[in-house]
């Protein structure tokens, strides 16, 4: 393997977890369910509960102004990491999960109507189908998926045929599964020519690689603050302004107003009006860190170190007898991580033995069972990589499932 582009045995102690437990720190290798945390976005969450606690856009008080000061840094900082044209056209949510919905429950309950449609892709996770769905049920649009091939490639041959009727196009920049990086800027430019919008899903994505929301051409965007070294329970949705401006909210309540009487209301401008109730706060000033802590390394360098990782990944799983990995070749295609199965065992045999290795990875249809379906077969196991990781777990990986070979062949 080729010299890391950064010092790896230094970004893996900023990593409490990976230090644990001392005798058999643990090779983790499910970063796309959820990232480790460095000690600075731990450090800078509690940080806030110690110095700055107080609720934002409320008081006029210096805490409640310092809260709310590094509320809406953390905001221009996550504008800044995708390129987006202002702050104000980033909304924070609970995760990528709710910022699908809001699209969904908002822009698409005033948008689409009866026989309208939406076309998701075949590799997509449940977060961006059933909220479709739901909104399918409420208003009678209609969905309609990209198939994929043997490889894990959405097959675009068909796109035009596709595209007939569509008015928005939701699809995943990566698989979470597969590992499928797809042509969002084409697909948003062939979106575009019939009239319809995209929102991408890059929930997998985000954390990765550089992105730039304005070179993709895309019109939203979802994605975790979770996957990408911040803590649980901040999310973010950005929009173009001008779509997030004509846009309802989503919920009702404090802060999305400007005025309110017993009858009726008026809501505040974006993103405030997508932001109901007290916000996760110091889940967003985390996440400002954890921009920063990425940013430190460099968002190029850790997607070549990660492609450098998936290629040894995918070589040294091919070197095990009985094992099948789905999705693309490695190369800009494809992101470092790995579903498969093994002959003897099932999915979650496999990930027990090699969780008593010390090998964390996760098992079974990771909210994707429409592709699992197109895949034919119930569940995987999946390794995934993030900018922690050495060849030394990937080694610990296979190991483990030499054990898994002879425990069960
Ligand atoms: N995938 C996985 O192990 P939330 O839960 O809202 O933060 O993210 C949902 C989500 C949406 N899209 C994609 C492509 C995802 O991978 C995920 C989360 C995790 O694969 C948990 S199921």
């Amino acid at each position: 393997m080729h010299t890391p582009p950064f010092d790896i045995a230094a970004v893996r102690r900023d990593f409490p977890i990976l230090q644990l437990p001392i005798e058999r720190p643990v090779a983790f290798l499910d970063s796309a369910s959820s990232s480790q945390k460095p000690e600075a976005v731990i450090a800078a969450q509690a940080a806030y509960y110690r110095t700055t606690n107080a609720n934002v856009h409320r008081g006029v008080y210096q805490l409640s102004e310092q809260a709310t000061y590094e509320f809406e840094r953390a905001r221009g900082r996550v504008a800044l990491f995708i390129h987006a044209h202002s702050a104000r056209e980033i909304v924070f949510t609970r995760n990528t999960t709710e910022a699908i919905n809001l699209v969904a429950h908002s822009w698409g309950g005033t948008n689409l109507s009866a026989g309208d449609v939406i076309l998701l892709s075949q590799m997509e996770h449940h977060s961006n189908i059933v909220p479709w769905q739901l909104l399918a049920q409420r208003t009678g649009a209609i969905l309609r998926a990209i198939p994929i091939d043997s490889s894990g490639r959405l097959i675009l041959d068909d796109l035009d045929t596709l595209l007939k009727g569509v008015k928005l196009v939701a699809v995943t920049h990566q698989s979470n599964v597969l590992g499928t990086i797809n042509p969002v800027h084409y697909l948003a430019s062939k979106a575009h020519a019939v009239g319809a919008l995209i929102l991408v899903d890059g929930a997998q994505s985000v954390p990765h690689m550089p992105t730039d929301v304005q070179a993709l051409g895309i019109d939203f965007l979802a994605f975790s603050g979770h996957k990408m070294l911040a803590p649980t329970g901040v999310g973010v949705l950005w929009g173009r302004k001008a779509l997030l401006d004509a846009m309802p909210p989503f919920m009702g309540g404090g802060s999305m107003i400007k005025t309110v009487t017993i009858e009726v209301s008026t809501y505040a401008d974006v993103p405030a009006r997508f932001e109901a109730g007290t916000p996760m706060i110091g889940e967003a000033i985390a996440l400002g860190h954890a921009i920063d802590y990425l940013n430190g390394i460099g968002m190029a360098k850790i997607a070549a170190y990660e492609e450098t990782l998936g290629h040894y990944l995918l070589d040294q799983l091919a070197e095990v007898a009985g094992v099948t990995v789905y999705g693309p070749p490695i190369g800009p295609e494809r992101a470092a991580m790995a579903s498969f199965t093994v002959d003897c065992a099932h999915p979650h045999d496999v990930a027990q033995v090699l969780d008593s290795e010390g090998v964390a990875v996760r098992a079974g249809h990771h909210c994707t069972q429409p592709l699992h379906a197109a895949l034919d077969i119930p569940s995987t196991a999946r390794a995934s990589c993030y900018l922690y990781n050495t060849t030394h777990d990937i080694d610990r990986l296979v190991d483990g499932l030499r054990k898994v070979k002879t425990l069960f062949a």
